[in-house]
């Protein structure tokens, strides 16, 4: 087995046995296309794959089109996964996860924006639902504490979001147990060391025009009001709790 495939193959068996944050779908960790073989001569190659989407395409309607749904995860997140993968076939680092990766210094341009653009999305889907759904109370409670109000949580992202020059993200972060707002370029992450203001992700909204164009043209701000009808606070609940 050559060197640097052993240092990667080894860097992601030591994180099979390692939770992956419950916000990473399964879909986050890196496979390895022979699981089973452990043989050493098997060469073993890391791959991210693209997660379904929890929910039909038009479920989101009207707030968001199940066109934009459709191009937005078949074809850009499925090129981010895709240019993933291939970055990675010459990136010589070891990681445990998609986190891990992020996370560490110097990332390769290919790793950086596909690697985030992965995360991002696959957070972004899961963060949404038909309907939307409620905070628990303890969450609510931590928004309160924070914010003062959901409605100026909401007002944030919202400014937040607008705010964001060309492409971008907005988020509401766990930075030191503290929730924040803030907002990334292209599809940086909170978890990186470029990101201006560092924290777990526990929300993050897309503001590239492939979001939301179709619908709304250029009135993002109109998108971002009404992406909070399809928000799942449940699920940003349990991942801040
Ligand atoms: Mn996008």
């Amino acid at each position: 087995m050559k060197k640097r495939t052993f240092l990667k193959t080894t860097g992601l068996i030591a994180g099979s046995s390692i939770a992956i944050p419950s916000l990473i779908l399964d879909a986050c960790a890196p496979k390895t296309q022979d699981e089973n073989n452990t043989s050493e001569e098997t060469v073993q190659k890391a791959s991210f794959t693209l997660p379904d989407l929890p929910y039909e395409f038009a479920a989101l309607t009207p707030f968001i089109d199940a066109m934009t749904m459709e191009i937005h995860h078949d074809r850009h997140h499925q090129g981010y996964v895709n240019k993933l993968n291939a970055a990675l076939d010459s990136f010589n680092g070891t990681y445990n996860s998609l986190d891990d990766l992020l996370a560490m210094d110097n990332l390769p341009d290919g790793v950086r924006n596909n690697g985030g653009g992965h995360y991002n999305h696959s957070l972004f889907w899961t963060s949404l639902k038909a309907g939307g759904s409620e905070p628990t109370s303890a969450f609510l409670d931590k928004v309160n504490s924070d914010f003062g109000s959901m409605d100026e949580l909401k007002k944030q992202l919202i400014n937040g979001g607008g705010s964001v020059f060309g492409s971008g993200w907005v988020w509401l972060i766990s930075n030191n147990g503290k929730l924040e707002v803030t907002t990334t370029p292209n599809q940086d992450n909170p978890l990186m060391v470029y990101a201006d203001t560092k924290g777990k992700p526990l929300l993050g909204i897309d503001v590239w025009e492939h979001a939301y164009y179709l619908n709304y043209q250029n009135k993002r701000g109109e998108y971002l009001e009404n992406i909070f009808n399809v928000i799942n606070w449940e699920e940003v609940s349990k991942r801040w709790g």
